[in-house]
């Protein structure tokens, strides 16, 4: 879809123009400001990729590539050389499309992270972004800390148009994921997505209660596929590389979604994550909106980065549109008062009435 392709840049564009003045300016004034390539030109280069918070190994290698490209094809001018730029940057963060087996199976994702940077709104995203690709989705409100976290939560499920499990405040998150479970089996969801809360201050309860998580899914769901996803702030710039260590040193992490980009002039940390980590980004934030959610697309990133329009074909894949069968909105949620919120449960067939039972703790 053209239009759609467009919207998708647009926003992006839109999302990256801080990171966009931050860097962009900078690369056009060494193309322009230098008659020659030589040692100054790398130099100032490598200064604004790092301050653009590249990271040291991704602008190294950028650079190395460059260099090779430069003396491969005789270059000479600064000028010349800044598609080559571009393209060494982008061969930096490519993303296999395999990196998104779960959109195409049974699964759960996980969403895990500190607190503050962004889970429950990204939950909320991709819930939306999945169910419009057709597939039936069912959150579970697994951030039982505070009772804030499942009403926001909840507002999200309405605006999506999906389930949500949730739990009392202060109720193990374990037990709302073996609820949410349950719930995805008896429903035949395509997708269960779990907010949890963002404790990592304390890394053993933390890895106490994920590792609860995991066992729970090991054993009452182990036809799912498993996607853990870790949300990173792109404002906080290498301190969320720091994090997305901590989190990979506890949890198996298989992606990342990086959000507020609209809101910092450090986008370029996507280009560090990518390289530093060897985690793909997987999704990236550009917004606060339902739709400011967008599939990682380094092509179309970089493409926004440096303001270049997309081709026809090129770029923007994220915006791809998947129309799969439609499903029924869920109108059988049952309202419950709950210390203040409301807890949205699941109603049971009227043949499965055991279904959201009291949760006995496996053993
Ligand atoms: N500008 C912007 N704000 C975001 C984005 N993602 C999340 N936020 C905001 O960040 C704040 C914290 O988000 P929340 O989802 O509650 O974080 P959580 O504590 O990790 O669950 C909220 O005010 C969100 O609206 C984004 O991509 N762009
Ligand atoms: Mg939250």
């Amino acid at each position: 879809m053209a239009e759609e392709k467009v919207g998708f840049f647009k926003r992006l564009v839109k999302g990256l123009s801080k990171t966009r003045d931050n860097i962009v300016a900078g690369f056009d004034s060494i193309f322009l400001g230098y008659e020659v390539i030589d040692d100054d030109f790398y130099e100032e280069l490598e200064e604004i990729l790092i301050m653009g918070d590249i990271g040291i190994n991704a602008t190294t290698s950028i650079l190395e590539n460059l260099k090779e490209k430069v003396e491969e094809q005789h270059i000479r001018r600064p000028v010349e050389c800044k598609q080559l730029l571009i393209s060494s940057i982008k061969d930096q963060m490519r993303v296999d499309s395999t990196e998104y087996e779960f959109e195409n199976r049974k699964s759960v994702i996980l969403v895990i992270g500190v607190n503050g940077v962004g889970k429950t709104t990204s939950v909320g995203k991709l819930a939306g972004m999945l169910k419009d690709q057709g597939k039936r989705v069912i959150m579970a409100a697994a951030d039982t800390f505070r009772a804030a976290a499942g009403e926001q939560l909840t507002e999200w499920a309405h605006r999506a148009g999906v389930e949500i499990i949730g739990g009392q405040e202060g109720a193990d998150p374990a037990s709302v994921v073996y609820d949410a479970v349950a719930a995805a089996k008896a429903r035949n969801a395509d997708v269960l997505i779990c907010d949890t809360a963002g404790r990592l201050h304390n890394k053993k309860n933390l890895m106490e209660e994920l590792r609860k998580i995991y066992r729970i899914l090991d054993k009452e769901y182990p036809e799912a596929y498993l996607e853990t996803l870790v949300v990173l702030d792109g404002t906080t710039g290498q301190n969320a590389l720091a994090q997305a260590r901590q989190f990979a040193e506890v949890a198996n992490v298989s992606g990342i979604i990086l959000t507020k980009l609209d809101g910092t002039a450090k986008g370029g940390i996507a280009i560090a994550i990518q390289s530093e980590l060897d985690i793909p980004v997987k999704y990236i934030g550009v917004g606060e909106k339902i739709d400011d959610l967008q599939k990682f697309d380094a092509d179309a990133f970089v493409n926004a980065l440096f303001g270049i329009e997309p081709e026809e074909d090129e770029g923007a894949s994220g915006a791809e549109e998947t129309s799969g069968e439609e499903t029924e909105t869920p109108k059988e949620e049952k309202k419950e008062e709950n210390g203040g919120w409301t807890m949205f449960t699941w109603a049971a067939d009227e043949d499965d009435e055991n279904a959201y039972s009291e949760f006995n703790w496996p053993d």
